[in-house]
């Protein structure tokens, strides 16, 4: 059976809860107003990605799965010794499959330890990978990823692969981005690799299709954060007040996003005890995606203490897969 090779370990959501009211109620009174983008991703919100990465505007996930379909060996065979691999924010893990695929081949069995803060996506995948793979043992992750290397203990001496992929690190500020690193360097052994996903700078035009799709996809992502207030918090927040805008920073080299305030109105939040009065034009920031150069994406790594010891890039030259050296 399925159930024997699958173990879950991580955060109750009683925690989680509390962890979003206070970042609501932190968020909403700062200025200038903000919720972290890590809580866009509910059950509806793991959803509406899932179908995000698939709009023909968001390249992103084509243009990965492309490197990793391609690359899947060489990846495999960058490391000698049979690896545990780790993943941070696996959602569907529906790219990963081509490398568990080739670690398998090369080594006839693979231990996978999927980090996500959404319990079902672990579960369904799991379902899936060890239907399909009887030589896969998993160990889901439940929780921030940020924390997941501290939950997953060392139970082997065996390298560790470390996945991040899908430009998640473009979420973070540079001051962010450079802090998170250091800090998985630092629980990485020498024989350790993370593989991380980098979208690069492009044609703005492109850039902003992707995060402003045709069919209004990005948008109910977004909004769906303001629905989320109201479910789980409760009061009378309601989406139909808000607008999604982003644009393209050409300074900062990234899209920000936010939700913009359509009808003045005050909100009350019973469970963030938060009360807002939104003006016309008042916005909640909800997401950075951060774009690198090869060359800025070095400096950061280096910066990090990395060593980037091998780069892959799909046919079109849109996004980068690199290999990171602690
Ligand atoms: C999951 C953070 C990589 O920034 O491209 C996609 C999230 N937001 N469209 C990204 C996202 C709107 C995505 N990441």
């Amino acid at each position: 059976g399925t159930k024997d090779r699958f173990e879950l370990v991580g955060t109750p959501p009683d925690h989680q809860e509390a962890e979003f009211a206070d970042a609501v109620r932190e968020g909403l009174s700062a200025s200038p107003r903000h919720v972290p983008a890590r809580f866009l991703y509910d059950a509806r919100g793991s959803e509406l990605f899932e179908q995000i990465c698939t709009l023909p505007e968001y390249y992103p996930t084509r243009a990965e799965r492309e490197i990793l379909e391609d690359r899947a060996d060489e990846i495999a065979a960058a490391i000698d010794r049979e690896p545990t691999l780790v993943e941070f924010g696996s959602g569907s893990a529906e790219k990963t499959r081509h490398v568990i695929e080739a670690l398998i081949a090369r080594h006839g069995h693979l231990r996978y330890a999927p980090i996500d803060i959404s319990r079902a996506a672990l579960e369904a995948s799991a379902d899936g990978l060890l239907a399909d793979h009887p030589e896969l043992e998993m160990v889901g992750v439940w929780g921030e990823y940020a924390r997941g290397l501290l939950t997953l203990e060392r139970v082997t001496d065996s390298p560790l692969l470390v996945l991040w992929l899908g430009s998640s690190i473009g979420n973070l500020t540079h001051t962010e981005a450079l802090a998170f690193l250091r800090d998985v360097r630092e629980r990485l052994a020498p024989q350790d690799r993370l593989l991380i996903g980098v979208d690069l700078v492009k044609d703005p035009a492109v850039l902003e299709a992707a995060y402003d799709d045709a069919q209004g996809v990005t948008a109910a992502f977004t909004l769906n954060l303001i629905a989320r207030i109201a479910r789980e918090l409760g009061g009378d927040l309601r989406p139909e007040d808000f607008c999604y805008r982003s644009r393209w920073n050409p300074d900062e080299e990234r899209i920000e996003s936010h939700l913009e305030v359509v009808r003045a109105h005050t909100a009350h939040i019973p469970g963030a005890k938060l009360e807002v009065a939104f003006e016309v034009g008042d916005r909640i920031h909800t997401e950075y995606a951060h774009k690198y150069t090869p060359k800025s994406f070095a400096a950061l790594a280096a910066d990090a203490g990395f060593a980037v010891e091998r780069n892959w890039t799909d046919g079109e030259a849109r996004f980068r897969s690199c290999l990171l050296a602690p």
